[in-house]
């Protein structure tokens, strides 16, 4: 029964100490074993015995609490010491994200377009020559062919140069009326201070039944969407051409940066051209399979609109990841 203290004092972790409590406090311990011996004590002496025992018990069990008290505070000191946290360490946490300025403008274009019941459509970005092409009203050898530069694959098969394909497949696929837009990235063999091999276009198709749709649709919701993109410009359609559409046009806005002074980035016209457009041309149902049918379609590159809204002189910059860049629109 001695160094029972010692025994305690001397445990030196919490799982050290509960061996020493099975030891002394156990149903085989050594205070049990003491107990057992009351049996034997003569009648006269158990009571003193067995009150001198309980004593001994007391003293032990309040030495044992102390000790793990102690140890109980020394392991929580170490837990503590082990996992501090620096709260005042820098985190980065506050910083918050933000849409790159092409996807942020791109959602604008759809926003608008969606508000007036337009299908959001989408298509592959490996194409064929019909859908990119054949069925655009532009056959093999096609001067205007040359107007774009194709990125082909060995099998013949492209990456498409515009997103009017989505159109193509959307009209093979479904009747009139037809009212989509179709944004995406397309691909061209361009590379300079203007161009970049990868850019982004929405491209829109209105197509209903008989004649029900006029190139004066088409200029009320192009006027009505520029203004909504860039405040109270001044809007002007230009005679154009393209394969696709007959007739054609290019939209223009007055100068966002001199308000149609002119100015470096007008090259002194005081117009800015944003859009291209026109009525489908009949060519392009034939190739669909559509008959008695009319439409409008127009296009434009989200990459300019973002430049423009945004003042982002260098196309480049859209392109280089630029964490300065990226910051300024948080
Ligand atoms: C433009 C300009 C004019 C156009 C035409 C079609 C289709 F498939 F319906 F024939 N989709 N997009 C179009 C017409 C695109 O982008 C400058």
């Amino acid at each position: 029964m001695e160094n029972l203290e010692e025994k305690i004092a001397g445990a030196s972790s919490l799982e050290d100490l509960e061996k020493v409590r099975i030891e002394i406090f156990g149903k085989k311990g050594a205070l049990a074993a003491e107990f057992a011996k009351l049996k034997d004590v003569p009648g006269p002496e158990k009571k003193a015995f067995a009150e001198g025992l309980n004593r001994r018990k007391a003293q032990l069990q309040a030495l044992f609490d102390a000790r793990k008290e102690t140890l109980a505070a020394e392991a929580l000191e170490r837990t503590m010491r082990s996992e501090a946290l620096d709260v005042s360490l820098y985190s980065g946490l506050g910083e918050k994200g933000a849409l790159h300025p092409v996807r942020e403008t791109m959602d604008r274009i759809i926003d608008y377009f969606v508000a007036l019941n337009f299908a959001v459509e989408s298509g592959p970005m490996v194409e064929d020559d019909f859908h990119n092409f054949e069925a655009l009203n532009l056959p093999k050898h096609h001067p205007a062919r040359d107007m774009q530069d194709t990125f082909y694959f060995a099998d013949g098969t492209l990456l498409r140069t515009h997103t009017s394909p989505v159109q193509i497949r959307t009209m093979l696929r479904q009747k009139p009326p037809i009212r989509m837009i179709a944004p995406g990235a397309v691909f061209r063999r361009d590379y300079d201070l203007t161009h970049t091999p990868m850019f982004h276009q929405v491209e829109g198709l209105v197509v209903e039944e008989g004649d029900k749709v006029s190139f004066a649709n088409l200029k009320w919701i192009l006027t009505d969407f520029l203004h909504e993109m860039f405040g109270e410009v001044e809007v002007r359609f230009r005679p154009s051409f393209f394969p696709f559409t007959e007739p054609s046009a290019e939209v223009d806005i007055s100068c966002i940066f001199c308000g149609g002074e002119g100015c470096r980035v007008c090259s002194r016209t005081g117009w800015l051209e944003v859009l291209g457009c026109g009525v489908v041309d009949p060519n392009v149902f034939k190739a669909v399979g559509y008959e008695g049918v009319s439409g409008y379609a127009f296009g434009l590159g989200v990459e300019r609109f973002a430049m423009l809204l945004h003042r982002i002189p260098d196309l480049r910059s859209l392109f280089e990841g630029d964490i300065r860049l990226l910051e300024q629109f948080r």
